[in-house]
């Protein structure tokens, strides 16, 4: 029997572990550090929908829409009952009721969403000190080595979904596997109130007959094309082998062969660990093409540096994220071999990152580059160009904003955006992409940094809040 886990947050035996572990369980390749881990991912059910449900009784075995009633309104959360009818999240609400007359459409109430979010996160960060939110009802939880505390990682699943069930009223699904995107991939296979595991060694018999698009990264072209040449199924599409799938798709190819091997090395990153400083545009205009692409991920990757020069800062991880005309979101990340603060370094690993993106044929309404992994920018970097400037500490016009780096090309760079505004001295290149519309906002966040490589949402999965329940459109 799992032993159960104390209530006290601070008194769980998690918190004995050292800082230094739970970080290097975190960062570390997992042949370093165990065997096999083993990785939870847990999914509230029918999340905005059941909470109305269990606070309306009358709503009870009914068939719910919860969501904009007008005539342009959307569904936001589609209850089981209401889903035998086809109703789904992000329909339209007049469609969903054609299909289902007799639903109840209840409006939104995120703040108590927000609540049982953390209500529900706290739950989680009982069982592991790994816990990473993907979204406001879902996260990923490494509870790798703790059998001989909780049991196995099935007691582990049920221990989960009993707390929840009993501390909230609510059901949630478990997705059990060694790698990320299959426990995710196993948290929707049994839903609702369902766990699904893909026990250690089994992963590639369970990929074979999944249809290509359930790789993370294999868009409906990629789907399509694929299909053209009569590979339909991952056991398909790992027959093809990495060259082959290289060459037709690039990056990409290679990314979508490791996914169907069953090769997923992110590590769960838990939210406290993943400090984040990111910049995203939604464009006015849709952007098109890898150039005009680059143009943005320059202005964003420039905007991110300066950031990070401000709060002397530099950072180990940089991320993309980009989102097409339909609202279908990717997002990639990577990890550099040194911590940067240089918008070329940046820039560089975002275009990297784009590589493995499908853009033929695909127009974007937003870019984001971001970083995590931050460090204390403490030691002086390589660039000594500017050591005549003298005013150390202090911007050239003698703005004294930001803490400078001596010896800092891109210290100096920033400072003087900072004080003659972005414009100035802003990369040639990235300039024109910049236009009206664009909200480019600099964000700034704790917890559910882009956690996924690579995703390949449902028609719901655009519009997904994120973990701070703003409203805002989660990772998915
Ligand atoms: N959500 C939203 N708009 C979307 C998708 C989701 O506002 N297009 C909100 C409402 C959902 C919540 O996010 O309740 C969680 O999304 P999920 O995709 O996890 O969907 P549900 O929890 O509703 O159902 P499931 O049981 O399939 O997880
Ligand atoms: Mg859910």
């Amino acid at each position: 029997m799992p032993v159960s886990v104390p209530h006290v947050r601070g008194l769980s035996p998690w918190r004995c572990e050292s800082r230094e572990l739970t970080v290097a369980r975190a960062i570390l390749p997992r042949s370093l550090m165990e065997a096999a881990r083993v990785i939870l991912h847990v999914d509230m059910d029918a999340f905005f929908a059941s909470v109305e449900m269990r606070d309306d009784p009358r709503l009870q075995g009914r068939p719910v829409l919860v969501g904009g009633a007008g005539r342009r309104g959307v569904v936001a959360a589609a209850s089981y009952e209401a889903r035998k009818f086809g109703c789904r999240s992000a329909q339209p609400m007049v469609h969903a009721l054609r299909l289902c007359p007799e639903a109840v459409v209840v409006a939104p109430r995120h703040a108590t969403y927000v609540e049982v979010s953390r209500q529900v996160f706290d739950i989680f960060e009982r069982f592991s000190p790994l816990v990473e939110g993907l979204s406001i009802d879902e996260a990923f939880l490494d509870v790798s080595g703790s059998e001989r505390l909780l049991g196995t990682p099935r007691q582990i699943a049920d221990a989960v979904r009993k707390a929840v069930r009993e501390e909230t009223a609510l059901t949630c699904s478990v997705g059990i596997a060694s790698v990320k995107f299959l426990a995710k991939i196993a948290s929707g296979m049994n839903k609702p109130d369902g766990v699904t595991e893909i026990p250690a060694g089994k992963e590639l018999e369970f990929l074979t007959p999944l249809p290509v698009g359930a790789l993370w990264g294999a868009g409906p072209k990629t789907e399509e094309r694929l299909a053209q040449r009569g590979i339909r199924t991952v056991g398909d599409l790992r027959r093809l082998g990495p060259s082959t799938l290289t060459s037709w798709f690039g990056a990409q190819g290679a990314h979508l062969y490791r996914l169907s091997e069953g090769i997923d090395e992110r590590a769960v990153i838990p939210d406290r660990e993943a400090k984040s400083i990111s910049n995203e545009d939604t464009y006015a205009h849709d952007v098109v093409g890898v150039e005009a692409l680059k143009r943005c991920l320059l202005s964003q990757a420039t905007r991110v540096a300066d950031r990070l020069v401000a709060e002397g800062l530099r950072a180990r991880c940089v991320h993309l994220k980009i989102r097409d005309g339909r609202f279908v979101t990717e997002t990639r990340q990577c990890t550099l071999p040194e911590a940067v603060d240089d918008h070329r370094a940046i820039y560089g690993a975002a275009c990297r990152l784009l590589e493995s993106v499908e853009t033929e044929g695909r127009s974007f309404r937003l870019t984001g580059v971001g970083v995590a992994a931050l460090e204390e920018a403490s030691a002086p970097v390589q660039l000594g160009l500017f050591d005549a400037v003298g005013s150390r500490g202090r911007a050239p016009g003698g703005a004294a904003a930001a803490p400078l780096r001596k010896d800092s090309l891109q210290a100096v760079l920033s400072a003087v955006r900072e004080r003659f505004g972005h414009q100035a001295l802003f990369p040639g290149a990235a300039g024109s992409e910049r236009r009206g519309g664009a909200t480019g906002a600099i964000s700034h966040t704790r917890g559910a940094p882009p956690a996924e490589q690579a995703e390949n949402p449902g028609p719901d999965g655009p519009r997904k809040p994120g973990r701070r329940g703003d409203g805002g459109e989660g990772h998915r």
